[in-house]
């Protein structure tokens, strides 16, 4: 009969087995908890920031600079892209700000995956699909032309419409799946001499918005779809339920900041888009 006192022993003896057992599991469990603990929980997939607006506002162009460091010609773009960029130098990721400024992980600059869609109204789902379906995804830049935002034109009205449409989409969202979201509206071609300054393009784009608003709720009530059914129109009203203005602060309540700043990636005087980049590292 095996008493317990016989295997206390034979497991305490030192046996060449029982050693190389020991050995082997020591080695073995880092890389088992690596392998299925670490990789699955998607920390290995590089943080992501999504490119979007209407066409023509210089989402490709923005990315090349990002990407590169300096501007190349673009076309219309017909299909989404991702390249990985890196932080530049001289700026911290947000998740890097309890470091001490000595430590050598500092000096390997952050990457992150960068993505361009294309900003045709017929070849918006590539954008959308990403926000519903989204890898990694911290944060939005949505980029818009800030020298065809003047009230009557017609640009600012579609500008509208598409941000309108992202927003109601990020307020819809499962918020498990995508909790907090930052949006940065990036008003570009600073350089121009038409460009609205970026206060301006915030309030000119929530005066648009709470139009689009309107006459998006006019239209599903008099196509009866909204009628008696208050759950349903409450669904597709954007921000504050009853506002009579749309202000983007409204949108903090769905757990999405939105930022307006303004810059340029090209010009006589070269790029400027530090504040676009200072966001970016805020938010990897
Ligand atoms: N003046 C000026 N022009 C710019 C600036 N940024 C981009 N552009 C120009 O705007 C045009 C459109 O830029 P793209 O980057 O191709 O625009 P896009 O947003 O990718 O457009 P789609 O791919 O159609 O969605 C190009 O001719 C750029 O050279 C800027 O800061 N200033
Ligand atoms: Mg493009």
């Amino acid at each position: 009969m095996v008493t317990i006192q016989d295997l206390a022993q034979a497991a305490l003896n030192p046996s060449p087995v029982g050693l190389a057992l020991a050995v082997l599991f020591a080695l073995l469990i880092p890389l088992f908890l690596h392998r299925f603990i670490f990789q699955s929980s998607g920390l290995t997939t590089l943080p992501s920031v999504l490119l979007i607006g209407p066409s023509g506002s210089g989402k490709t162009a923005l990315l090349t600079l990002f990407e590169r460091g300096n501007h190349a010609p673009t076309h219309t773009s017909q299909t989404p892209l991702a390249v990985e960029c890196s932080l530049p130098v001289g700026t911290r990721a947000g998740s890097d700000k309890y470091r001490s400024v000595n430590d050598p992980t500092n000096q390997a600059h952050k990457k992150f995956l960068l993505m361009d869609t294309p900003g045709h109204g017929k070849l918006r789902h590539h954008a959308i699909k990403n926000i519903t379906n989204p890898q990694n995804l911290k944060g939005i830049i949505f980029l818009v032309d800030a020298a065809t935002l003047s009230a009557g034109d017609d640009a600012l009205r579609q500008t509208a419409d598409y941000l309108h449409d992202v927003l109601l989409i990020l307020q819809k969202r499962n918020v498990k799946v995508l909790k907090e979201l930052p949006v940065l509206i990036a008003a570009n071609k600073m350089d121009l001499f038409t460009a609205l300054p970026a206060a301006l393009v915030r309030s000119s784009l929530e005066a648009e918005i709470t139009k689009v608003r309107d006459s998006r709720s006019k239209g599903l009530l008099d196509s009866g779809i909204g009628m008696g059914d208050v759950d349903d129109e409450k669904d597709d009203w954007l921000g504050e339920m009853g506002s009579k203005e749309f202000k983007f602060s409204q949108m903090e309540e769905f757990d999405v900041s939105v930022e307006v700043s303004g810059g340029n990636v090209l010009g006589g005087g070269g790029a400027s888009v530090d504040k676009w980049w200072k966001w970016v590292s805020e938010r990897l």
